[in-house]
């Protein structure tokens, strides 16, 4: 009936990788000798994925499952709905029958129930139940508190916590992270959009130049793969000359720490730094800060301030998150790689490395494991070629 290619390996990465067999295609299988089955590389790395997602409903629904068996420390059920989401997401067109995915890689049983389900039906019951569940939605709620992870999440759970007035209420001690992400809950929650995110690269590049002219800064994550909008803002800043780029960090904190403003098309933006990561020293010094959390006052020229909506005349600032990296020159590809993800994307790349090339992979080097040595490279596209794959660029990566 089905011609389905099936591969024995079990367990890469710690985890297990699930890849629809001639048994589970059984349980499966709608008889329709018409429909063709979709084709991808078993890696994600090997893919190109776009932002134009055909199966939407069917991601959506399995990215919810990995958001919840990661909020409960079910990482390698959450990577399994990860992989499984990212494969439809290559898909170049919807997926109308279960017989289109025979012979797909990383499709277990678990998703090939929800995907069946809702083929079938529209919804997934268990989605729609763990959406609905309450204590999903408390730690969805608690999670997002900056410097709040699902450990913590879980704990306060137990003591009765499902909301923050609950917290505000309980006389927990939080440190200073998440004293800072409670007060700046609703701002951070919000997505931050492309225009926030290119006033504020001209924000850091300024800080940036006047601390190190020369040096140089990349909006990397979400953004430079072409996303509209992120949770966050993240940027890498290297300096030409080897060495050079030592101390920057802690430079460009101190000069960010002042008050700064600068004119941005018709938007003046007035930003001070209000919660500096002075509760992330060692950030600082590794020249990694994960939360920058600028304070945007955005004032509206007069003209643009009569048509403005009320709400924004009355609100003219808001928390964003920034996330900093400086690099020696050296490693720049290396970083720009590692920051740039998906999430998804980089792992599959440190698993393909790992498992087929006997390399290991970071967002500083590439370390060949038979020959002992460090490879270099100066670009992405060299680093790609060291892992003998094909280039794939920003855009495509959104795994
Ligand atoms: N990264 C990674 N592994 C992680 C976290 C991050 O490889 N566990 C890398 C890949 C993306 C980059 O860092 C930036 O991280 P995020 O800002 O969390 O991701 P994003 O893709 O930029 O998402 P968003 O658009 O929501 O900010
Ligand atoms: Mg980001």
């Amino acid at each position: 009936l089905l011609d389905v290619s099936w591969y024995t390996e079990s367990m890469r990465d710690g985890h297990p990788v699930e890849i629809l067999d001639r048994h589970k295609l059984q349980e499966f299988a709608v008889n329709d000798s018409e429909v063709t089955p979709f084709t991808v590389p078993s890696y994600a790395c090997q893919r190109r994925s776009t932002l134009e997602n055909h199966n939407a409903v069917l991601t959506d629904a399995l990215s919810l499952l990995a958001e919840n068996a990661e909020l409960s420390d079910e990482d390698g059920r959450g990577v399994a709905f990860r992989r499984a989401a990212a494969v439809l997401k290559a898909l170049p067109s919807a997926v109308t029958n279960m017989s289109q995915l025979t012979g797909l890689p990383c499709l277990g049983g678990h998703s090939l129930r929800v995907i069946k389900d809702i083929l079938e039906n529209g919804t997934s019951s268990e989605v729609e139940s763990t959406k609905e569940s309450e204590r999903f939605k408390a730690l969805k709620v608690l999670t997002g508190i900056f410097g709040v992870g699902s450990k913590t999440a879980d704990r306060w759970i137990r003591e009765g916590i499902h909301n923050l007035q609950q917290l505000r209420d309980s006389g927990q001690t939080l440190n200073r992270a998440q004293q800072a992400g409670l007060e700046h809950y609703d701002d951070i929650k919000q997505p931050v959009s492309l225009a926030e995110a290119e006033a504020i690269r001209g924000i850091v590049g300024r800080a940036v130049a006047s601390v190190s002219p020369e040096a140089q800064i990349v909006l990397t994550g979400g953004f430079r793969r072409g996303k509209l909008t992120g949770h966050d803002v993240d940027f890498l800043i290297t300096h030409p000359e080897e060495g050079s780029e030592v101390g920057l960090m802690p430079k460009l904190v101190s000069w960010l720490e002042s008050r700064v403003s600068c004119h941005l098309q018709n938007v003046l933006l007035i930003c001070d730094v209000i919660f500096l990561c002075a509760f992330q020293q060692e950030r600082i010094k590794r020249c990694e800060i994960k939360l920058l959390a600028l304070r945007c006052r955005i004032t509206y020229s007069e003209q643009d301030e009569t048509t403005a909506s009320p709400s924004t005349t009355e609100r003219r600032w808001r928390a964003v998150r920034v996330d900093l990296v400086v690099s020696p020159i050296s490693q720049f590809a290396f970083a720009l790689l590692g920051w740039t993800g998906s999430k998804l994307f980089e792992r599959e790349l440190r698993r393909w490395a790992g498992h087929e090339k006997g390399m290991s992979l970071s967002s500083h080097a590439l370390y060949d494991n038979k020959q002992g040595r460090y490879i270099r490279a100066s670009s992405e596209e060299e680093i790609f070629a060291h892992l003998g794959l094909e280039f794939i660029p920003p855009n495509e990566r959104n795994a």
